[in-house]
């Protein structure tokens, strides 16, 4: 059967013939080679024999390790182990021939639930597939979670853990969510006096079979964003001093984990509670009892999410768990915070990793990819694409590790009151513009394969679903901005002074550096404006400052987020390229909450006009 079409001005004849033709193999990479191979020879345009058996190259994961100037940069300047650094070119290795593959078969057998077993009886047992478990003997064994406890490297074991932890999220299926989990309820024994030293060795452990992970079990039926609203569970005092939970969780992350937190009111002797922040009180329970049964929990279903597909996400009914006090008595939400600082200091990490995978997945591709007769990396518009996903994905990773170094040297007791401060505000700045940069980085990533990007068996759509997830879980943008105004609220400005001496002292460093005058005016002028925005925060109506908290952190970490490039760009043995990215980077609006700001946007008569373009053509209700 021949066919004619017109590609490129030209009259061709498709010829569809059986297989038999031919069978000699032909590589071609792509339509116009097609086109030349066809009129070379004579084989017909689409038999086996011309087409040849691919149509594009696949991108290859190497060692992200090696792959990875600007870590390997970092870590030399900064912790320059020799030892430490075999161990992370050693467990890269892991990654991309182990683990890679595991997180692959995570995403294609997600979890089921088994409610019953074959006699009627409730077993609610969730099931995961082998590579999970794998992921978590892994994790064990290379101490992802032990390795910020062991505290072998001092204030740098957190930058040296977190440094594994930004090579494994990628590949690894998600299975950081359970590690941050694991590392939260760690943090909050520790920083608890350790109360319950048993399950803490089991958390920080090396060896798999006493390994424990832990869940984080804080969203109700009425959400999870307001937590002291939305909390409904109780918990009733036993005779033996420990308590039953009674209660609903409405989402609960890799719940098959061993142990968890989670928060609930206790009752008074008339069964009366405290509503509110006040009666909430932290408490831990083992999830499943020495039998292999729950410890009264049913599990009622398991989540149909856009992403995380990997994670066994549960709605879970408490009906008389046992469980034991973990905090004083109504302190639950404050005692829980070091988990959050934890798991949203992870979301962080993976935001930037993430970034980081896609742009180098990216990168590659571009080396094989030919489009109009030339390598997709010799298209100066492609490489400007490219350049900034890379832009955006280093200044990611320096801030994701500053907080991380900044956690490293308060939990070794040698952070000083500024760095303290900083750790408070920067915690919920970088989780909530990584996980925002990531989205847009991934996106771009995905696009950046063309039609391929969209393809689901390449993997690369589970990377867009599974990024999505970090601007949500660990509290969204917003509650996250709030977030900031409560720690500059609590702390009477000061975390907003560190910011600025901080800020101020890294851009008078970087004045040695000629070639980044631009960068560092770009900032001075970025800085000194943020300034007398804070400086006249005080006289506003406090709904006009909530108005202003999305675009005030985005402007902190931007700002925040240069300064730490210019440090870096100032290193003795940094690069042109450090120079070119922090240049890059102050190319952008550096204080969007100034620029929204002359724009009148945070006046409360604007936002009345937001909520009616919002709510344009219906009635008020
Ligand atoms: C790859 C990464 C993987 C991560 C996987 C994790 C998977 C798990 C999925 C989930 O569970 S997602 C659900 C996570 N939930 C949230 O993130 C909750 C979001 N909501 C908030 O963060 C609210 O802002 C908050 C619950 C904290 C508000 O509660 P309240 O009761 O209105 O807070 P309030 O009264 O302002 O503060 C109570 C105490 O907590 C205060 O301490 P004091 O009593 O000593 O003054 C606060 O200072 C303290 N606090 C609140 N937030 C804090 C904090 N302390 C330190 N850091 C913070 N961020």
């Amino acid at each position: 059967m021949a066919l004619r079409v017109c590609y490129r001005g030209q009259r061709l004849s498709l010829h569809m013939l059986s297989r038999s033709v031919s069978h000699s193999s032909v590589s071609v990479e792509s339509l116009s080679e097609l086109e030349t191979h066809t009129h070379a020879h004579t084989h017909p345009l689409f038999s086996r024999s011309a087409i040849g058996t691919f149509f594009q190259e696949q991108p290859l994961l190497t060692n992200p390790f090696t792959q990875d100037a600007l870590l390997q940069a970092y870590l030399r300047r900064h912790i320059p182990v020799q030892e430490l650094e075999v161990d992370l070119q050693q467990f890269s290795e892991c990654v991309f021939s182990e683990v890679e593959a595991l997180g692959r078969e995570c995403e294609l057998h997600p979890p089921v639930l088994q409610r019953y077993d074959a006699w009627g009886r409730r077993v609610d047992r969730i099931i995961t597939c082998g590579a999970w478990g794998r992921l978590r003997a892994l994790a064990a064994q290379h101490g992802l979670v032990a390795a910020g406890y062991e505290r072998t490297y001092g204030d740098w074991s957190r930058v040296y853990q977190m440094s594994k932890m930004y090579l494994f999220a990628p590949s690894a299926g998600l299975y950081t969510c359970p590690l941050a989990m694991t590392d939260g309820a760690a943090k909050v024994i520790e920083s608890l006096g350790m109360p319950a030293r048993e399950a803490f060795d089991r958390l920080t452990s090396r060896d798999e079979s006493r390994f424990w992970t832990s869940g984080q079990w804080m969203t109700e039926r009425r959400g999870g964003s307001d937590v002291s609203g939305g909390t409904e569970t109780v918990a009733r005092r036993q005779q033996d001093g420990g308590f039953k939970l009674y209660g609903f969780k409405w989402f609960t992350s890799a719940t098959d984990a061993d142990m968890t937190l989670t928060l609930a009111r206790i009752t008074d002797e008339h069964g009366h509670t405290t509503p509110g922040t006040r009666g909430l009180s932290l408490f831990m329970a083992q999830v499943w009892s020495p039998d292999g049964s729950t410890n009264g929990v049913e599990v009622q279903r398991l989540k149909e999410k856009l992403g995380t597909r990997q994670v066994p996400t549960a709605e879970l009914l408490l009906d008389g768990m046992n469980a034991r006090l973990l905090s004083e008595e109504g302190r639950g939400v404050a005692s829980i915070a070091n988990m959050l600082t934890i798991t949203r200091i992870y979301n962080t990490v993976c935001a930037a990793a993430a970034m980081r995978r896609i742009t180098h997945l990216s990168r590659e591709y571009a080396c094989k990819r030919s489009v109009f007769g030339k390598l997709l990396k010799d298209h100066r518009l492609h490489m400007q694409t490219l350049c900034r996903m890379e832009v955006e994905s280093r200044a990611a990773f320096l801030l994701s590790m500053e907080v991380c170094r900044l956690l490293g040297r308060e939990e070794c007791g040698s952070a000083n009151e500024r760095e303290s401060l900083l750790l408070r505000l920067l915690t919920p700045v970088a989780k909530l513009y990584t996980a925002k940069q990531a989205v847009c980085v991934v996106s771009e990533g995905l696009e950046s394969f063309g039609g391929q990007g969209y393809m689901e068996d390449t993997g690369l759509p589970s990377m867009l679903r599974d990024a999505q997830v970090l601007s949500i879980w660990e509290g969204t943008t917003n509650v996250l901005s709030l977030d900031v105004l409560r720690s500059i609220g609590k702390s009477s400005g000061s975390v907003l002074q560190a910011f600025f001496i901080d800020v101020r002292e890294r851009l008078l460093a970087a004045e040695v550096c000629p070639a980044l005058r631009p960068a560092l005016s770009s900032l001075g002028t970025a800085l000194s404006a943020l300034l007398r925005f804070t400086e006249t925060a005080e006289s506003r109506p406090a709904e006009t400052l909530e108005l202003s908290a999305r675009d005030l952190s985005y402007s902190l970490a931007r700002i925040y987020m240069g300064a730490l490039l210019v440090d870096h760009a100032t290193w003795k043995h940094a690069t042109q390229t450090d120079v070119y990215t922090a240049l890059r980077w102050c190319d952008q609006d550096l204080c969007p909450v100034v620029s929204r700001d002359a724009a009148g946007c945070f006046e409360l008569q604007m936002a009345e006009m937001d909520t009616q373009l919002v709510y344009d053509g219906l009635k008020p209700r």
